[in-house]
């Protein structure tokens, strides 16, 4: 019997007590010998970003939302005829490329999975710090500055009818504030998101209830600007 190489790593994990930690890992997709997409870190604490999201929801948020997203994924993926090396990122940016009835599941899930791994980066609570540098002067060129950047963005996340995200994203060497539908992504049309804000219920609906105002507000205090000024610095040079 051939024992893939994962395979052989997985049960000499399990062998050598690494179960302790399996409840941090994703449910190993149907197909695992084809799990391409893995659950990222956190890379904090759960409660890091207390009061503003409280840790049951980054628990379930990341731990099962997420999680069945990249579940999902590597199902849909291990099915493509030509799978090797893309990433998630290339997937959505070439959905036309794939299979008809694989789209919606790559778009969803991996739409999911992309989303949601930059919604975790970007998340650090900042001390009412605001953007400076080159992403400071840009937000002042197109909007007039921080706070009107700020009323649009939030307007939008507030306005945003169901579920989706809002995003502030460069796209055309601009920056643009937009919203999209599900897990839909400005990846899949060309732009790359700089921040998201989750406005799934799932996002928020332990904290807040129906105060979808309350937690865009929240959102503000938890931004890392200076992780989002770095990206914008090198996408803008
Ligand atoms: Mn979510």
């Amino acid at each position: 019997m051939k024992l893939t190489r994962r395979a052989a790593l997985r049960t000499l994990a399990l062998s050598t007590g690494a179960m302790a930690f399996a409840h941090a890992q994703p449910a190993p997709p149907a197909t695992e010998t084809d799990a391409v997409f893995k659950l990222p870190p956190l890379g904090y604490d759960l409660d890091a970003l207390a009061p503003y999201i409280d840790a049951e929801t980054m628990k379930l948020h990341h731990d099962k939302h997420h999680a069945a997203y990249v579940s999902k994924l590597n199902q849909a993926v291990a099915k493509l005829p030509n799978k090797a090396g893309k990433t998630v990122e290339e997937l959505l940016g070439a959905l036309a490329s794939l299979p008809v009835e694989l789209r919606d599941d790559v778009r969803n899930n991996g739409g999911g999975h992309a989303n949601h791994s930059l919604f975790w980066q970007i998340l650090k609570k900042n001390d009412g710090a605001k953007p400076g540098g080159s992403l400071a002067a840009a937000l002042q060129s197109t909007f007039g500055g921080y706070d009107e950047f700020w009323k649009r963005f939030s307007a939008s996340a507030v306005s945003l009818f169901g579920s989706g995200w809002t995003w502030l994203a460069w796209r055309d060497r601009k920056l643009v504030v937009e919203t999209t539908a599900d897990q839909d992504t400005p990846l899949i049309t060309g732009g790359v998101p700089l921040i998201g804000l989750d406005l799934w219920e799932h996002a928020y609906y332990l904290g807040y209830q129906n105060r979808r105002v309350d937690y865009v507000a929240a959102f503000e205090k938890v931004i890392n600007w200076e992780l989002v000024g770095g990206r914008f610095a090198k996408l803008a040079s």
